[in-house]
């Protein structure tokens, strides 16, 4: 750790001020006066690419005893020049090389685009993971998409999210390395035909009607001190000829290169929408084609190291991050019978105790399937060999006395691969469960809900199978990054064996109630929040008072994440303050941010009520600086990593039983905002290490809302009920915040009346309660610093690294380098 703790030296600021100067000249054609902060960005990560290249070819040069391959649709990596130079402890050196040349660093560093290839926490996990691989010494490579456009951008039109296409590659990675010599044929739709038997042995083969390439292009990982460098490989599609000649020359230049589009089409950008028949296909296309490319690539890795394909599970552990690349299961069978000529039993050996596979949501509508006869249209090879699978492992299952049973119809058709309930679907959850040695959940409870729920009579059949892995983040990012004068003072406290140890955070708590060290502390927020403010001002042009409780929820609109919840209690607590001006209000600062999927109508109305309700109250004078409500837009990773150092109190709000874990909430409690939260995901093993007096915990807990959505008319008697939540959502749909258009939010107020499938009614009243509990704690300085600095001292456990262990001993069996 050099950065922001120890200054740089001489001789490596000399050197590579001069690299930068000759990046800027050599590769980007470039002077430094007509350099613009873009092309200092780019010389600056050449020359940062240049001292991992050593470190990286000595990776390449050994050849691990194993190597996990992690394959994930999303990677959401953010920015990467400041996890370069911190894990390279080149921070204040870079500063002083730039210094010298008339630049100054945070502009540059203003200036790398985010490469947001993810969604939210699935494709932020992975990316946390890779880093901590690489910090800790296990061999890995991870496998995705290089998304020409990753997740959009977000702006407002009058309080309605417009969409715009992201641009990070417009002017090049200078991180990444194109490696066309690792380019795979993906073949789709055709036909399979039977060669003769040889030896009593029928081969088939599958003969693709089309072929698309997958062109490598790899990311460099840097560990924690540089010690190893594991690679991103993300595939870029690409078609087999580039332009129809003979069309071209025939004058019909659009039709000539119309096989090219659809080819780039699967790399073109990131979760295309499925609501029409095509995105779907070009989702599934997306998911095979980065699978395939993986699975062949890694399997003639081994072939050229180990000469046996039999010895695969020795040497390689593959991890499928959902079941985007579930697919993987028959096309890793698909080459071992049809490519390497192995045996079923053999290849099914192989395969099932090669491949892993993370759950990531029990949420019905998230669980993803397939129809059959798209399957068989575009992967014919690969739904033969699922049908054989699920023959197999249904035969097995009668055998074993459920026969006769006056339920073994609809068991087996519950723990069969096609769902033939409503059309034939496959069911690609159970598939990877099935073709996996270990499948994991992501929190405690989570694991839980799996067994007892969507995977039960699976769980019955292998009883070891589940198991937990609770998320965790990369604290050289998540703290290190991005808040150097909180890591500074750990430091200081506890010395600088916490930036390779974080249970050494522990020691902070003997300072919890030291009124020095609560003081610096709090200097260190109050810096945050004034950073926070005036990006708040910029960007929305609100002004917000950073003495105030600034409340956050961000992370995607999601209506179980019930960011509706949080604005029904601002009006309600805009209704209050207007009854009462004059008493003591605590002053907060509500700030949202995050995106809602361009097809998800509820969720964009959703944004539009904080917007609208927002306007009502920042506009309202008689409120003053009591409430401010602010959304920000274009929610991304380098914003989280502004706004998570600030936040005084992280809402983690969803309905009992939904979230699957989370991780924001980790990135919080470890910068020292107090959560108020439900007892959901890793909200509780937070709340088991921060101590119950730390947290602010409200509402129904899994089992209670299931049995609360049992009841008929439930949320008609909690309204009724309860006259505050009555008040706000009259408020709100007699069109208060709408005038111009009073109606406009009546499907958000009616849904919950008639439905409220995420119980908003049912924990309204307690979470109300728990807040003005907040707003009196906030009141005692003393006793609300000792609970931040507790959180901050107990998260250690959070740690990304810890997960990655967890998984490197029990998962992958993989040792660390
Ligand atoms: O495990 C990472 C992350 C969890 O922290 C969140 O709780 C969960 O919602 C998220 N899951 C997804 C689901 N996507 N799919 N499929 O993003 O995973």
């Amino acid at each position: 750790w050099t950065a922001p703790v120890l200054s740089a030296s001489g001789d490596a600021v000399v050197d590579l001020r001069e690299s930068i100067r000759a990046k800027l000249a050599f590769a980007l054609g470039r002077t430094p006066e007509s350099a613009r902060p873009r092309d200092w960005f780019a010389a600056t990560a050449l020359a940062l690419r240049e001292r991992i290249v050593a470190a990286c070819m000595a990776s390449e040069r050994s050849v691990p005893n194993k190597r996990v391959y992690y394959l994930s649709l999303e990677f959401l990596i953010g920015r990467l020049m400041s996890d370069a130079m911190n894990n390279l402890g080149l921070t204040e050196t870079t500063r002083a090389a730039l210094r010298e040349l008339g630049v100054d660093l945070d502009a540059v560093q203003e200036a790398e685009p985010d490469a947001a290839l993810g969604n939210g926490g699935l494709g932020r996990l992975a990316a946390c993971f890779m880093e901590s691989m690489a910090s800790i010494g296990i061999p890995a490579m991870g496998y995705g998409i290089r998304y020409d456009h990753g997740l959009f951008r977000q702006s407002f039109e009058d309080g309605w999210q417009r969409e715009a296409p992201e641009t990070w590659l417009a002017e090049g990675n200078p991180w990444e390395f194109a490696r066309p010599e690792a380019t795979y044929a993906i073949g789709f739709g055709g036909a399979v035909t039977m060669s003769s038997a040889e030896a009593g042995v029928i081969r088939r083969h599958w003969q693709p009607a089309e072929t698309v390439r997958a062109v490598a292009h790899d990311v460099p990982v840097v560990g924690w001190r540089g010690r190893h460098v594991n690679a991103l490989r993300l595939w870029k599609a690409e078609a087999g000829e580039p332009v129809d000649l003979a069309r071209f020359n025939g004058g019909d230049h659009v039709g000539a290169v119309a096989a090219r589009m659809r080819a780039e089409a699967i790399s073109r950008v990131l979760y295309p929408s499925d609501s029409s028949a095509e995105g779907q296909e070009l989702r599934l296309r997306q998911e095979y084609f980065f699978t395939a490319a993986s699975i062949q690539d890694l399997v003639a890795r081994h072939v050229a190291e180990r000469g046996d394909v039999r010895s695969l599970p020795d040497h390689a552990a593959i991890q499928l991050n959902d079941t985007h690349p579930a697919i993987a299961v028959p096309e890793l069978m698909r080459l071992l019978l049809d490519v390497y000529g192995l045996a079923w039993e053999d290849a099914w050996h192989v395969t099932t105790h090669t491949l892993h596979y993370t759950n990531h949501t029990l949420l019905p509508e998230a669980l993803e399937t397939w129809p059959v006869e798209l399957m068989e249209r575009l992967l014919p090879r690969h739904m033969q060999i699922i049908y054989l699978i699920n023959w197999m492992h249904l035969e097995e299952q009668a055998k074993h006395g459920r026969q006769g049973s006056a339920d073994a119809a609809a068991y087996l058709a519950a723990i069969s691969l096609i769902d033939e309930s409503h059309g034939r679907r496959v069911r690609m959850g159970h598939l990877a469960f099935h073709g996996a040695r270990r499948v994991n959940g992501v929190s405690a409870l989570h694991t839980d809900l799996m067994r007892s729920t969507v995977f039960s009579d699976l769980h019955a059949l292998d009883p070891d199978k589940i198991v937990n892995k609770t998320n965790g983040i990369t604290f050289r990012r998540w703290f290190h990054n991005a808040n150097p004068g909180l890591t500074r003072l750990a430091v200081e406290t506890v010395g600088a064996g916490v930036l390779d140890n974080p249970e050494l955070l522990r020691g902070l708590e003997a300072q919890a109630e030291d009124p020095a060290f609560v003081a610096r502390y709090a200097a260190v927020r109050r810096e945050r929040k004034e950073a926070l403010a005036a990006i708040i001002a910029e960007r929305t042009g609100i002004d917000v008072d950073p003495a105030a409780l600034f409340d956050v929820q961000v992370k995607r609109i999601h209506e179980y994440k019930r960011q509706l919840l949080n604005i029904i209690e601002t009006v309600a607590l805009y209704q209050a303050i207007k009854a009462e001006p004059h008493r003591d209000w605590t002053p907060r600062v509500k700030i949202f941010a995050g995106k809602a999927a361009p097809s998800y109508v509820q969720a964009k109305l959703i944004i539009k009520l904080a917007c609208d309700v927002a306007r009502a109250v920042n506009d309202d004078p008689e409120v003053a600086d009591r409430l401010k409500v602010v959304f920000l837009p274009n929610y991304s990773v380098s914003l989280a990593e502004s706004i998570i150092p600030a936040a005084d109190l992280s809402e983690q709000i969803s309905t009992a039983g939904m979230e699957a874990s989370g991780t924001g909430n980790m990135k919080f409690a470890l910068n020292g905002a107090l959560t108020v939260g439900t007892l959901d995901g890793a909200n509780i093993e937070i709340r088991d290490h921060v101590g119950a007096e730390n947290i602010f915990i409200f509402g129904l807990e899994a089992d209670g809302v299931r049995a609360r959505q049992a009841e008929p008319d439930y949320a008609a008697r909690a309204i009724e009920a309860s006259p505050r939540l009555a008040a706000a959502l009259d408020m709100i749909a007699a069109g208060r915040f709408s005038p111009d258009e009073p109606g406009r939010f009546r499907p958000l107020t009616d849904d919950l009346r008639r439905r409220d499938q995420y119980l908003l009614t049912a924990d309204f009243d307690d979470y109300w309660r728990v807040q003005r509990a907040i707003d009196a704690a906030w009141r005692d300085p003393r006793g609300w610093w000792a609970k931040a600095i507790r959180n901050t001292a107990r998260m250690a456990w959070f740690s990304s690294d810890r997960a990655m262990r967890e998984y490197a001993g029990e998962i992958w069996r993989v040792r660390l380098g």
